[in-house]
């Protein structure tokens, strides 16, 4: 499934996954052997795969003729693409969509992608980390073909003046042929129009239409969490009079701000009652199919959440495509765990880094239910040099969106030196946990810290990680930890500590179900697995489960 809306009523577009291709692992004893596998999905789910790391070749066939633009979604982690046996694409990072546009024959076309889940210095993001980096065609394939000129990118930013909705259209148009074209573009929203007539662009360049339209009060219904209101923008390309292109995309009406050490959302000050969560599932590895990952969403709401953590990488289009559904907010960040000064001084990392924000913010502009970007979780924030990294990925941001606020979750405990770029200041702790200090001090002499000692100082306060880890179904009397006794008399202090805290607008739980990890993390990790979610691996929650359940639903999604 590619969206969970039609984007297309003109353009022809086919989603190539959803069905069996071939595979062949290229290393290692099945080395060359071809077999069936459902795409997406992970080739550690298939039994001989669970643990290899190498490179696997997925193919199948496909018919199109003219401008054939290939999109994939999600390659886990380097993507080779073939188009007849010729390269055509190469990508790195699991975590974003890559697309490809070739002038092809009409007629029946191979397609190979060679995926390599290898680390390496080649591979400055994905590392031996606290979840797992899979190999595969994880995410869908999409075939389109265009027109010469074609509409490729439309960004909505709705803005509110008084009583008064503003949006913001900009349409990315591109001539992709080789004689200059000439065209009229329209695009329709909430009932009111803009068009462009009779416009040329030169063969080869892409060209920006912008255009604002208003709207009186009452003429709209604002996207708020738990109340979300959807709007498509349909836009439309007409050469000589003839329709050759069109763009669907959804956009909500809603603003994020941030005022007196608080985020807004339409101007109220938003609690975020939250849950970081990775993709990851026993059977399906990251490729979640539609119905696990709306059957998550319906725990976390169930739970009384009303925010997702994308922990630690852009995720998949229909999470986020649900989550605008629901009324869920969402903060989404780009892809880094964990990594040391060393680990960023890796050549690749800058480039990658920045190619995964480049890659994330254009394609996920739109969803309402982003409501700010991440950076860089518990990297070297307290270096010098991770500082310079954190400035120039800060202003990468700043670069391609200015609607959203901007943080990073650090765990720096009074070391950081970053607090002067984001608009929020956000901790990862864990109290009771990896330390037995009570959840009260430790945090109020960090946020006491922060104010006093930091250029975070005023600015909107977020506790983006707490937990504490429990096996599923191990209890005993003296509730030790790992016991789902602890866990859940962990969480209640925790949940409590945070949501008092003056200052702090709320907490992302670290985590909502246990996850696979990197083997390499075994030590700590018992069953090799990251066993601090509310529910196991299955989604079978733990005693903790009614905890979190109660205490967050006990509270307002407004301060
Ligand atoms: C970190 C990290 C998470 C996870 C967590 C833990 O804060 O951001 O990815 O590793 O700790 O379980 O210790």
């Amino acid at each position: 499934m590619i969206r969970t809306f039609r984007q297309h009523k003109v353009r022809k577009q086919e989603e190539l996954s959803q069905k069996l291709w071939q595979f062949a692992p290229l290393q290692g004893e099945h080395a060359g052997k071809e077999r069936q596998v459902f795409v997406p999905g992970c080739w550690e789910n298939l039994p001989e795969f669970v643990s290899y790391r190498g490179e696997g070749r997925y193919s199948t066939t496909f018919s199109a003729g003219g401008n054939v633009r290939l999109e994939m979604k999600g390659v886990s982690h380097t993507a080779k693409v073939f188009v007849d046996g010729e390269l055509v694409a190469s990508h790195y990072n699991a975590y974003t969509a890559f697309t490809v546009l070739q002038k092809l024959e009409a007629g029946e076309h191979r397609l190979e992608i060679v995926a390599d889940n290898r680390f390496g210095e080649a591979s400055a993001l994905h590392v031996p980390n606290d979840y797992m980096s899979y190999g595969g065609v994880t995410r869908p394939v999409v075939l389109e073909e265009v027109p010469n000129v074609y509409i490729k990118q439309v960004h909505v930013t709705p803005k509110k003046e008084e009583a008064l909705w503003k949006a913001e259209v900009e349409i990315l148009v591109a001539n992709c042929g080789e004689q200059e074209e000439t065209f009229v573009l329209k695009s329709r929203l909430a009932g009111k129009e803009v068009g462009w007539d009779e416009v040329t662009l030169e063969a080869g360049k892409e060209s920006k239409f912008c255009q604002t339209l208003w709207y009186e009060e009452g003429e709209v219904d604002e996207w708020m969490v738990n109340d979300p209101h959807l709007y498509e923008i349909e836009s439309v390309l007409f050469v000589n009079g003839e329709l050759v292109d069109d763009l669907i995309d959804r956009m909500g009406f809603r603003e994020v701000s941030v005022a007196d050490g608080k985020i807004l959302l339409n101007q109220k000050a938003i609690r975020i009652k939250g849950f970081c969560r990775h993709e990851d599932h026993p059977q399906f590895g990251c490729a979640l199919p539609y119905a696990a990952i709306v059957a998550d969403l319906q725990l976390i709401r169930d739970l009384g959440g009303n925010s997702i953590r994308t922990s630690h990488y852009p995720n998949d289009e229909i999470f986020l495509d649900l989550c605008d559904e629901m009324g869920l907010l969402v903060w989404e960040e780009n892809h880094a765990r964990g990594l040391s000064e060393e680990q960023m001084r890796n050549p690749n990392f800058e480039r990658q880094a920045e190619e995964v924000i480049q890659e994330m913010i254009p394609l996920h502009y739109n969803h309402p239910c982003i409501y700010i970007w991440g950076i860089l979780n518990e990297c070297a924030s307290e270096t010098e040099y991770g500082k310079e990294c954190y400035e120039k990925q800060y202003a990468k941001i700043l670069s391609l969106d200015t609607s959203r606020p901007r943080s990073s979750a650090s765990c720096k405990f009074k070391t950081d030196l970053c607090f002067g770029y984001p608009e929020v200041v956000s901790y990862n702790i864990y109290p009771q946990w990896y330390h037995d200090a009570p959840v009260d001090e430790y945090l109020s002499d960090l946020y006491r810290w922060v104010q006093e000692e930091t250029e975070g100082a005023g600015k909107p306060f977020l506790i983006t990680e707490i937990g504490a880890g429990a096996i599923y179904g191990y209890r005993n009397p003296n509730h030790d930890k790992w016991t789902e006794e602890y866990q859940a008399e962990t969480l209640e202090k925790q949940i409590q500590a945070v949501m008092q805290q003056k200052g702090c607008q709320g907490m992302y739980i670290w985590q909502f179900c246990d996850v696979r990890i990197s083997r390499e993390w075994f030590s700590t990790r018992p069953r090799t697995m990251n066993n601090k979610g509310i529910v196991d691996e299955y989604r079978r929650p733990k005693l903790v489960y009614e905890t979190v359940k109660r205490l967050y639903s006990a509270l307002p999604d407004f301060l």
